[in-house]
């Protein structure tokens, strides 16, 4: 689809079609279309960004750029600002994970951060795409307390470098 298209360009392979992110993550909506081989328009894009039910993109205040939220593998500095977490969060996986999980504690794998959920239920969804969902839970003020950055996506994805497993349980 398109806005898996958009997905993989703004955060994974912005190679495949020739365009550069900037330090921050953004491009031209107009090289974004140009470069497309046709399977963007202007008015595509700025619709996906509206409606996209994940609110994965973010157009520039002059409306001129575009960027993914968050879910980025390639090097961006969103600007984001460290902030204090809810005491819990949440990071829904697959079972065949948890071993590894629970052993090595949660790491960024290829994107820049380990993404936790805000609740159980995003959770489940996130541990659905790779199997047999099972979620964990985050003790994230203690981990706030223990010198842990987290940061949070402009559409609602805690962001953190890793967890380590102490602070994690999984849920019942
Ligand atoms: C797992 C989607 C073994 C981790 C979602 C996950 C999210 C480990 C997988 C965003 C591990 C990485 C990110 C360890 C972590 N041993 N497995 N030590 N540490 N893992 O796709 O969090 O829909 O890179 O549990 O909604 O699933 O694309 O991360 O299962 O917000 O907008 O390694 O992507 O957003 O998988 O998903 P991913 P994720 P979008």
């Amino acid at each position: 689809s398109a806005s898996k298209f958009m997905s993989l360009v703004l955060r994974h392979r912005p190679d495949t079609i020739g365009i550069e992110l900037d330090a921050e993550g953004w491009v031209a909506v107009a090289e974004l279309v140009e470069k497309s081989g046709g399977k963007l328009t202007d008015g595509l894009v700025r619709q996906i960004v509206r409606d996209n039910e994940k609110q994965r993109f973010a157009l520039s205040e002059d409306g001129l750029d575009i960027r993914a939220n968050q879910g980025h593998s390639v090097v961006v500095d969103l600007g984001l600002s460290a902030i204090k977490p809810p005491e819990r969060l949440f990071h829904g996986t697959a079972t065949r994970f948890i071993a590894s999980i629970m052993d090595q504690g949660l790491k960024p794998g290829m994107r820049q951060f380990v993404h936790l959920s805000p609740d159980q239920e995003t959770a489940i969804k996130v541990g659905q795409r790779h199997g047999k969902p099972v979620v964990l839970n985050v003790d994230a003020g203690a981990l706030h307390s223990d010198g842990g950055s987290f940061y949070v996506s402009h559409n609602g994805v805690w962001l953190i470098g890793s967890v380590p497993a102490r602070y994690l349980s999984v849920a019942d």
